[in-house]
């Protein structure tokens, strides 16, 4: 199981400039800092998409054009603490629609957490948990004939390098049939003011975020980083609507793995890329879905239009 991370990271700390892997932020101290991080006044982000689904899940639910006669699968991918989707699964439930929901993320941990609050909160709900990487689950998705709406929040696609995304939506689009549905939740480009605030916190939870992933490479694979000599530093460029997120070695040191089995030597002010949260708009959203069956058939935005909920058909 840690031989993945530590190729991994051996990997990203042999290439200049290092890299790390934002998906490895998540273990048990990284989901309690991500959900503390929601919740800060800065990350607008999760407030601004949980107006959507608060508001105007009336309205995304009748953009959606479900088949009312048969079961709906609603796939989450990632599904975090669930609170979006509860707002979105309350109105389902009112309308009388037949569904199952199936959250699906890498952390159990989550998973179980998100199971038992959707149990105590909506007694009759179905509910199928998934723990796994999204792309191993896409394969069982395919093998199943229900009606499906994919649910991708939190512009979590945002972690990709255009790239990916791009492969990731061509994937996702092959997995799916003919008029099934995904519900894409992506973070708008917008002013610097607003942006970095969001990845550099007063209160420090994003650098403690950010900062947990060498504690993580301490704890797991035996590594010696001395976490005081690691600062957090988060860019954003107006231009293209990337934010990424480094860590900036504050001094010439030397971290080894193991004793002194595998060293990495850092200079002073080098940094290691550990993040990017790609912020879109409409052209760059079309422009990915040109390569895909995925046509954009509406969008829904947030007051202050930071956020938007766009509804996707595979045609
Ligand atoms: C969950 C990937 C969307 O990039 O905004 C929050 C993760 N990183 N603060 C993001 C995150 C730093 C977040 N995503």
């Amino acid at each position: 199981m840690n031989t993945k991370f530590k190729t991994d990271v051996f990997e990203g700390l042999s290439k200049s400039p290092k890299t790390l892997s934002s998906k490895y932020f998540y273990d048990e101290i990284g989901d309690k800092l991500f959900v503390k991080i929601m919740s800060l006044p800065e990350y607008y982000l999760t407030r601004a998409e949980y107006e959507i689904f608060d508001t105007k899940s009336e309205d995304i639910i009748e953009k959606l054009k479900l088949n009312t006669l048969d079961t709906i699968d609603i796939i989450e991918l990632g599904a975090g603490d669930g609170k979006k989707t509860k707002a979105f699964l309350k109105v389902l439930l009112a309308e009388n629609y037949k569904f199952r929901y199936v959250p699906i993320d890498i952390s159990q941990h989550a998973l179980n957490a998100l199971g038992a609050s959707l149990k105590t909160e909506f007694l009759d709900l179905e509910i199928e948990i998934k723990q796994g990487e999204y792309f191993g689950v896409l394969e069982d998705i395919k093998t199943n004939k229900a009606q499906k709406v994919i649910m991708f929040l939190g512009s979590n696609l945002g972690n990709l390098d255009d790239e990916a995304a791009q492969d990731f939506l061509v994937k996702l689009s092959n997995a799916l049939r003919v008029g099934d549905k995904i519900i894409l939740g992506l973070d708008l480009m917008k002013s610097k003011e607003i942006v970095l605030p969001a990845y550099n916190d007063s209160q420090g939870v994003t650098k403690a975020f950010n900062l947990n992933l060498l504690h993580r490479i301490n704890r797991e694979l035996h590594a010696d980083f001395d976490i005081s000599n690691f600062g957090h530093a988060p860019e954003y460029d107006e231009k293209t609507g990337i934010a990424r997120s480094f860590l900036v070695s504050k001094k010439d040191q030397k971290v080894c793995f193991n004793g002194d089995k595998a060293c990495y030597a850092f200079l002073k002010d080098e940094k290691i890329q550990t993040e990017t949260s790609r912020k879109y708009n409409d052209a760059i959203l079309q422009s990915f879905l040109q390569h895909t069956n995925l046509i954009q058939t509406s969008k829904i935005s947030d007051s202050n239009n930071y956020f938007n909920s766009y509804i996707l058909e595979r045609i």
